[in-house]
C-alpha cells in the first residue's frame, strides 16, 4: 500500500440558505480538478443511524426534543459519524467535506437554544477527543437577507427553520464568535454576494490548503 499523509477535514457552517449544499459542490469540483480523492457528507447524519437521528431532531412535528435531549442527540449522531465515516476516510488519506459540524452545536445549541459553551465543550471533548477540522469556512450573511433567498424555495419548514429570526441572529453572533476563537482555522466569506463571486472567494481560500497539502504528501503518493 502507498504511504499516504492523513486526510484533510473541511467543514462548511452558516445560517441556513446561507449557500453551504450549493457552495459543497464548488470544493469539491476543485478537488477533482486537483486530483484529491474526496468524500462529502454533513451533519447530524452521514451514517445510517446518524440519519435516523436527524430525521427525529429536524421532524416539524410530534414530541419536540428538550434542549439537552437536542444536545446529546447532535453529539449522538457525531459519534457515530466520526468512528464510522470520518475518522476512516481521514486514515485513508481522503478529503473529508462536512457540510456543518460542531461548530454548528456552538451556533445553534449554545447561541440559538442558550447550552453554556462549557457543557458543549466538554461533549466535544468526549466525542472528538484532539480531533477539529483543518478548515472551516463560515458563509456568512445577514439573517433577513438569507430569509429572502429562502422564500422563494417554498418547502415545508423543518424544526429548526420554524423558528423565529432572533433565533438566527444569536446563531449568526454564535458562529462569528467561534470564528473570532478560532482564526487560523475559519475562513470567513461574504455569502450575501452574488454566487459566482462567493465561489470565486471560496476557491482562492481553499488553494493554499491544497498545495500545502500536496506538498506534504510522501512522494511516491503524488
Ligand atoms: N444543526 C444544529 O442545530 N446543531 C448541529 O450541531 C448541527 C446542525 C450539525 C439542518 O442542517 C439543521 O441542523 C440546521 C441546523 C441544525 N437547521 N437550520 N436552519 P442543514 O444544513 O441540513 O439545513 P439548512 O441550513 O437549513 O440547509 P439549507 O437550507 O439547505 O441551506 P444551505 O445548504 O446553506 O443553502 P443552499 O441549499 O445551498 O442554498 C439555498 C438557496 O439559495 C438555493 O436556492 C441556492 O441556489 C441559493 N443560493 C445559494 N447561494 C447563493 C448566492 N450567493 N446568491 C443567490 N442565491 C444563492
Amino acid at each position: 500500500m502507498t504511504a499516504r499523509a492523513r486526510g484533510y477535514f473541511v467543514t462548511l457552517e452558516g445560517g441556513e440558505g446561507a449557500g453551504k449544499t450549493t457552495n459543497l459542490q464548488a470544493i469539491t469540483a476543485q478537488l477533482d480538478a486537483a486530483g484529491i480523492d474526496w468524500i462529502a457528507t454533513r451533519e447530524p447524519g452521514g451514517t445510517a443511524l446518524a440519519e435516523k437521528i436527524r430525521e427525529l431532531l429536524l421532524a416539524a412535528e410530534g414530541e419536540a426534543p428538550h434542549e439537552v435531549t437536542e444536545l446529546l442527540l447532535m453529539f449522538a449522531a457525531r459519534a457515530q459519524h466520526l468512528e464510522e465515516v470520518i475518522k476512516p476516510a481521514l486514515a485513508r488519506g481522503q478529503w473529508v467535506v462536512c457540510d456543518r459540524f460542531t461548530d454548528a452545536t456552538y451556533a445553534y445549541q449554545g447561541g440559538g437554544r442558550g447550552q453554556s459553551e462549557e457543557t458543549i465543550q466538554q461533549l466535544e471533548k468526549l466525542v472528538q477527543k484532539d480531533l477539529q477540522p483543518d478548515l472551516t469556512f463560515l458563509l456568512d450573511m445577514p439573517v433577513e437577507k438569507a430569509a429572502e433567498r429562502l422564500q422563494t424555495r417554498g418547502q415545508q419548514k423543518d424544526r429548526f427553520e420554524q423558528e423565529k429570526q432572533d433565533f438566527f441572529s444569536r446563531v449568526r453572533d454564535a458562529y462569528l464568535k467561534q470564528a473570532l476563537k478560532n482564526p487560523l482555522r475559519f475562513r470567513v466569506l461574504d455569502a450575501s454576494q452574488p454566487l459566482d463571486q462567493v465561489q470565486a472567494d471560496l476557491k482562492e481560500a481553499l488553494l493554499p490548503s491544497i498545495l500545502a497539502w500536496k506538498q506534504a504528501q510522501p512522494k511516491s503518493a503524488q
